[in-house]
């Protein structure tokens, strides 16, 4: 049998051993998903703590059910290292390793040249590789494949190249990693039967494309189609509030028609590891071929002076009130990128209560699904969301919405509220003291 049928067998007959570079938000439930189907899996993550959690048996990633990451570590299915020393016994190595900007927003392949490089040293014949991350369009083929052929083998003779982007909407508790639809594109028409064979031992819908770089295209695609979107609908609140008009009832009543539309709704800016941030990887590559994605450029513009929107309005509503900003405290509710995470990557909370300490002001936070802040200089604690809290603080302001703050509470006890993101909206009382974007 060729190198090719060998390994594709193996997939078939789950006797393929599955190697997962990245036990983040993406690796950990791809790798729980393998082993719940019976593959044996190794796991490469640079994180000691995180590697030593997985061969305990404990989750960290909110998306992963802890008794089945618990039970496929107990019987040997899913375990860590460290280092790439086990890459010679992976039959597939799927690459989940983060995809950055540098600060002028320049794409950041650090993570994937390095690891790239550890797997060349171990590559041998027979191996599918997989790149996950998300990135630009070519990166597979003029990055990765290069570095990977520098050991002597040769794609598609001795071993196979993919890319699959990754589509995991963290928090969401409808998809998931089974039951959302993949991408996959192949180096070549070897690597694309290997790399479908496999995803489709876990995912209920797998979709080919013509090659590595449409793969890379559509995902980059999705989440500049959201960041446009989001950044529309940010633009009309700019818009609204030089009109004197809710930006926030237009859009509901928009959202009434049942065709050709879909629902974005504004908000103090856009977080997360992903849409503020994979546009960018396109309008860099774009850019190299002489090509200019206005879109892109100008939806990060707008969701990027959100912040500083709500500073503004923040300032207003403090005018109002007749409490001078650099003798205001404010307490923010919500930090998380977005509602009922932990996570605080490139949170616009964050850049708010820069914006506002830099008035002056003092401020605290209470965020249920964040109990300590230490992010961009910013050092501090959630606070006790107690009546007391609230009356104390001259403005609130929702930054994220979680669903367990009881906006009623806080309305109630609060002086005024500035919410961000409509998250009073089913408030009835006190409503002449509450602000929306
Ligand atoms: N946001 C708004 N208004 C909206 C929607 C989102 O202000 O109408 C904000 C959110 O509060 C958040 C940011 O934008 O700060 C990003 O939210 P998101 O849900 O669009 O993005 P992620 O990074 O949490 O998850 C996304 C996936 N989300 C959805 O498809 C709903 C998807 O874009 C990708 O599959 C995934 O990231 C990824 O890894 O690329």
């Amino acid at each position: 049998m060729t190198p090719q049928e060998t390994l594709v067998q193996k997939i078939n007959d789950h006797t393929a051993v599955v190697g997962v570079v990245g036990l983040g938000y993406v690796g950990l439930p791809l790798a729980v998903e393998k082993a719940k189907v019976g593959f044996r899996v190794i796991g490469v993550e640079q994180n000691p703590q995180r590697a030593a959690k997985i061969n305990a048996g404990q989750n960290y990633i909110a998306d992963v059910a802890d008794a089945d990451l618990a039970a496929v570590v107990a019987d040997g299915r899913l375990s860590a290292a460290t280092d790439f020393s086990r890459v010679a016994e992976m039959d597939v190595i799927v690459v989940c390793v983060p995809t950055p900007l540098t600060k002028n927003l320049t794409p950041d392949l650090r993570h994937i040249e390095n690891v790239t490089g550890e797997i060349a040293q171990h590559l041998r014949p027979g191996q599918l590789v997989s790149l996950e991350s998300t990135t630009y369009p070519g990166t597979t083929d003029e990055v990765m494949l290069p570095i990977l052929e520098g050991s002597g083998l040769k794609v598609e003779e001795d071993f196979f190249l993919a890319h699959s982007p990754e589509r995991v909407d963290p928090g969401n508790q409808r998809y998931t990693t089974k039951n959302t639809s993949t991408i996959v594109g192949g180096v070549g028409p070897r690597s694309l039967e290997v790399a479908v064979a496999f995803y489709r031992q876990t995912i209920l819908e797998v979709v080919p494309v013509s090659s590595t770089k449409a793969a890379e295209l559509v995902k980059v695609f999705e989440n500049t189609f959201r960041a446009v979107n989001i950044a529309l609908v940010n633009e009309l609140t700019l818009l609204c509030d030089r009109m004197g008009l809710s930006a926030w009832e237009v859009l509901d009543a928009a959202f009434t028609k049942p065709f050709g539309i879909m629902p974005f709704y504004p908000g103090p800016g856009v977080g997360g590891h992903c849409i503020p941030i994979d546009p960018h990887y396109l309008e860099w590559k774009a850019r190299e071929l002489n090509f200019n994605t206005r879109f892109i450029a100008l939806a990060g513009e707008i969701n990027r002076h959100m912040p500083e929107f709500v500073r503004e309005k923040a300032i207003r509503v403090m005018n109002h009130l007749a409490v001078v900003p650099r003798n205001a405290h404010v307490l923010i509710l919500g930090v998380a990128y977005k509602r009922d995470l932990d996570d605080c990557r490139e949170s616009p909370a964050i850049e708010v209560i820069k914006l506002l300490q830099h008035e002056g002001a003092s401020v605290d936070y209470h965020d249920p699904h964040v109990p300590e802040l230490a992010q961009d200089g910013i050092v501090l604690s959630s606070i006790a969301l107690t009546a007391e809290a609230l009356s104390a603080a001259d403005l609130v302001i929702v930054t994220t919405d979680h669903t367990a703050v009881d906006y009623e509470f806080v309305v109630r006890h609060a002086r005024h509220v500035l919410d961000t993101r409509n998250a009073t909206k089913d408030v009835e009382t006190g409503r002449e003291r509450i602000t929306l974007l």
